[in-house]
Formats: structure tokens, sequence, C-alpha cells
């Protein structure tokens, strides 16, 4: 068909809710159903990049009701816009991490992940997308702030007239002038494992008969990843990958890795007979949960000990130039960069923060508290990634999980931490409580037997490029190395969601061994009495504790 080569171009008006949040454009599938949404969003970015003529992009999602629709309208609008490749995973399938990795291994100019994450999926569930650039990483800043500044003015999009293109088997096509490759979207990130860890002694560990595991995919991305890395080049048993089929609505769940999501996995590693490793992932596979029996990493410590043991990791051995975690993220990565004399960085909340210090060598690994590490392997935080990590030094050291965190605390002492979430207040209410908590006048005031030493609303500047970032949540520190932070979550759909994070340091091994709410209960007293939540709310307790 000639007609099909030739871009259509569409008439539009502009949305005014496209601003790119903590990891991409994300609203409920009904927003994103509205005629001309998607399109207008996705041209905000072609009309944004300084020049995605003539070059390749990549282009995935975690397979979530309107994945698949979504993906052909946006390899219509490439093709129409001039790119001139498009590596797209079969079925239109690639987890984060998977896409991070073939933009970099192809040197693609960039690509679109189609995901919310870990927020729920299906007919009335989320959608998402999200720009990632040549290294791999999602957008700056700078970048999707130009996004959402075309979507203010957008008249047009293009496309093109053509018939869905078939996607469910490997090898070329073309659509109008564009070439599209589908691609394997499993095969390249297990080779790039298999360059980082031990698959030796992690194989051996796995095919002991006392050593057992789960992986939940939570129905979600990571499960084809799971089943050929884990089963078929691991050799652990088959079944060892549970809910590895990705569903379009994620069974109904949230694919969102955490004690109270996740709560049938952690149940498996209770008691005398319980698993002595559990591990998940969420919707898009870059989030990860380690477990171990009767025992939770929380994701604070788990960058922490990765840190800690990079010696034993073929990857990363003699490499480690320093650790970057998100502010909220507990100081315990800070206390094992000190110990082993390299950088330690604290950055806003979200993976893209991360990009420049990796890029520039000053970092190997990253995390954040959301159940996100990650290193310079690529661009996003890799849930997998981390759950190979923890078999690979579970392999070297011999010891169990409990055992390596008993440890851990021994020498550098236990931050306790732990979230509590309030979701679906009104916005309104929760901007209010945020600009009451600014203002607050805490230097030095006491609460309980802790007085306030530090109370600022968190600023960045990158130190590589300079550029700053304000409004990044509410630190209050205490004299005694307590911290709690208050943040509006940047990723929901509806309404507001406060977060509020806890943690408490304990130097003492006699005093790590405390069931962590009731540690942080005089730290969670103050953070109701500072924000006044349940008079301005009428919540009394939060709805997710992680
Ligand atoms: C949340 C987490 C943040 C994470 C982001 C994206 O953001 O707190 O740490 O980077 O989700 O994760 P927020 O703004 O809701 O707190 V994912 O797995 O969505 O890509
Ligand atoms: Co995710």
């Amino acid at each position: 068909m000639h007609e099909s080569r030739v871009p259509t171009v569409i008439s539009t008006t502009p949305f005014d809710d496209q601003k790119p949040g903590t990891s991409g454009l994300r609203k409920s599938v009904p927003a994103f159903r509205q005629p001309r949404y998607l399109e207008n969003f996705v041209q905000s970015v072609f009309d944004s990049l300084p020049d995605a003529r003539g070059r390749t992009l990549v282009v995935g999602g975690d397979g979530r009701f309107f994945n698949a629709e979504a993906i052909q309208i946006i390899l219509r609008m490439a093709a129409a816009n001039g790119v001139a490749r498009v590596l797209v995973g079969r079925d239109g399938l690639l987890s984060t991490p998977a896409v991070s990795h073939l933009i970099r291994k192809t040197g693609a100019y960039g690509g679109f992940v189609l995901s919310a994450s870990h927020n729920p999926g299906g007919p009335d569930g989320d959608f998402g997308i999200k720009y990632n650039i040549a290294n791999g990483g999602p957008a700056p800043e700078s970048l999707t702030d130009a996004v959402f500044a075309a979507s203010k003015r957008i008249a047009r999009y293009l496309t093109l007239e053509t018939p869905d293109l078939d996607l469910s088997t490997l090898g070329p096509r073309t659509l109008g002038e564009m070439a599209v490759e589908v691609v394997d979207p499993v095969a390249d990130y297990a080779a790039l494992m298999e360059t980082l860890f031990d698959f030796a002694a992690i194989s051996a560990l796995l095919k002991r008969p006392d050593f057992r595991m789960r992986f939940d995919a939570m129905h979600a991305i990571t499960g084809p990843y799971a089943k050929a890395i884990l089963e078929d080049r691991l050799g652990a048993p088959k079944g060892t990958v549970v809910n590895a089929t990705p569903l379009p609505d994620f069974g109904g769940h949230h694919p969102d890795p955490n004690l109270v999501h996740a709560a049938e996995l952690v149940e498996a590693t209770r008691g005398p007979k319980g698993l002595d490793f559990g591990a998940a992932s969420d919707g898009d596979g870059d989030r990860n949960m380690i477990l171990g029996r009767d025992c939770f990493v929380t994701p604070s410590d788990s960058l922490a000990l990765i840190a800690a043991h990079a010696e034993l990791v073929p990857g990363y051995a003699g490499r480690l130039s320093g650790v970057a975690r998100s502010m909220p993220t507990s100081r315990a990565a800070d206390r094992v960069a000190a110990k082993l004399g390299v950088g330690a960085y604290e950055t806003p909340t979200g993976w893209k923060f991360f990009g420049n210090l990796l890029d520039a060598g000053k970092v190997v690994f990253c995390g954040e508290e959301s159940f996100g590490t990650g290193s310079d392997h690529v661009r996003e935080k890799d849930g997998l990634w981390a759950v190979l990590y923890w078999l690979n030094i579970l392999a070297k050291t011999g010891k169990s999980v409990a055992e390596l965190l008993a440890a851990h605390w021994a020498e550098y002492g236990r931050d306790y931490y732990s979230r509590h979430d309030y979701e679906g207040l009104d916005t309104a209410q929760a901007n209010a409580l945020m600009a009451d908590l600014r203002a607050a006048k805490l230097a030095g005031r006491r609460f309980g037997h802790r007085a306030v030493t530090l109370h600022d609303d968190f600023a960045y500047t990158d130190p590589v490029n300079g550029e700053r970032t304000a409004g990044q949540g509410v630190r209050i520190g205490f004299d005694d190395g307590a911290r709690i932070v208050f943040r509006l979550s940047g990723t929901g759909t509806s309404g507001a969601t406060l977060r509020i994070y806890l943690e408490h340091y304990e130097a003492d091994p006699a005093r790590q061994h405390a069931e962590t709410q009731a540690v942080l209960a005089d730290l969670i007293a103050t953070a109701k009495a500072l924000s006044g939540i349940e008079d301005r709310t009428g919540r009394a307790a939060p709805d997710v504790v992680t």
C-alpha cells in the first residue's frame, strides 16, 4: 500500500494532565483510552527529542491491559515521525531492565517502556508510558519538562494508516519505511546476567536438596525471565518460579513485591519448614523483595549488604567506586560506603536521578527503599538482578539470609526501617499537610526523648551536571540518629498518597532483633503528631505498611 508510507497528520487539542511523575506518565486505563490521549503524549515526546529521525528505538512493556494496543499506536507514530528502526519484544513484552539493556547493547537512541509498574492492571487498572534515553535510563527532568510543555501546546500528531503488525513471531517486518525487528525478550538479558554472577556457584546452591527457594513473579513480566534463568539455565527445580505467566490484570492483584501484596510468599518462608529463600518482583520487573526463613531484608539493608559483599560477585569485585540511595532510603548503605572508603550519594526519589552518577562512574550500586536495587549493568533498577545477587552471596558465603543480616548489623549497626502509606487522600488536604510541615518551626524542639537536629525540604544538585531539583520531601532528623521523612507519591493515579518513612539506628547487637513496628512506635507517634494526619483526614492508621 503506497498510502501507508505517507504520514497522516491528525489535528488534536492538548490535555492538561500529561506531566510525567516519578516514573513517566501514569494514569488509569480509561484515561489512556480517551481518544488522542496516548497519541498526544507520544507525539510530545517526538516533538521534544532533538532528532529521532533515522534512529533506532526500543519498545516494550509489561504486558498489562492496553499494552498490545499501545504498542501498535507507538509503532505507527514512530514510523510517521521518521524513526528508521524499532526493536520490539515478542508480543510487545520486555521488562524495564531488559529495555534498558537493549537500548545500551544496540546503541539505540532511546526507547518507550509501557508499564504502570507495581500499580494494578486491567480495564479499570492503571497504565503508563515512559521514555528512556540513550544511556538506557529514564529521561532526565529537563526532557520530561520539555515533554510536558509540548503536551500543553500540541495541535497535531503524525501516524500512518496501516493494519496492526504481527508481533507474535521473531524476525524483521516493515511498517511504512521503518524496519521493525521482533526480538526475544529474554535472551540478551539472560546473557548479561551470566556475565555478572557466579552461575556455577549459584547453580550448585539451587541444586542442593536442603536449599529451598521460591520466586513469585506475581503474574507479571519477570515470569519468563525467571523461568529461563533460574530453572532452565541454573537448574532450580521446576516450579521454583510461581505465578510465572504474565496476565493483563496480574490475576487481579497488585504486582507489588512487598510484605502486604506478596503475603502468600511471606507465609511460605515462616516456621521451621519455611523456605530458605523467597523472592518476588513487580509488574515491570524492576523491583524485588528478598526474604529468608522467618526474615525479611528491607530494601535499604539489601543495598547495604550488596555493597558490602561486592568482592564475592564476579561482575563487581575490585571496582566499587560508590553507592547511591534515594533520600528516603535508610542510611545503612552510607555506613558501608564510609567503611570501604567509597563515595556515598543521596538523590531524590526515582531512578532517573541515578543515571548521571552511574554514567560518570561515581557509583556502581543504587537503591531505593521502595524495593528497588540495581547497578551500572543497566540504567534502571532490576528485580531479577537483585535476586541473583543475593543467591550469589548465599552461595559464596554458605550463610543463611538471617545469618548474613545479623552479621551485618553487628558490624555496622541496624537501621530499623518502615514506610507507612496513606492512600487516596484528598489532594488539597495532603498538599496543606505538606505545606504546614515545611513551614513548621521544628529545629531544637523535643519529642519524647528526642530533639530535632535537622528540618528541611530536600533539594538536590546533580554533582555531574549541576541540575537542581527542589521540593523532594520534608526531612526531620533527631539527635539520636532517628529520622522521619514525609513526601507525596508521584506515581499514583487518583487523589494523593502520603508516604511517611521512619527509621531508628541501633548500634547495640543485643537490641538488634526486636520487632520493627514496636521499635518505631514512638517515632510513629511523633510522625502522627507532627503531621496531624488523623485530625486532618480522619485516618487513624496507614493503608499499607512496608
Ligand atoms: C515510587 C517509589 C520510588 C520508585 C517509583 C517507581 O514512587 O517510591 O522509589 O522509584 O515508585 O518505581 P512514588 O513517587 O510513588 O513514591 V516503579 O517500580 O514504578 O518503576
Ligand atoms: Co516497577
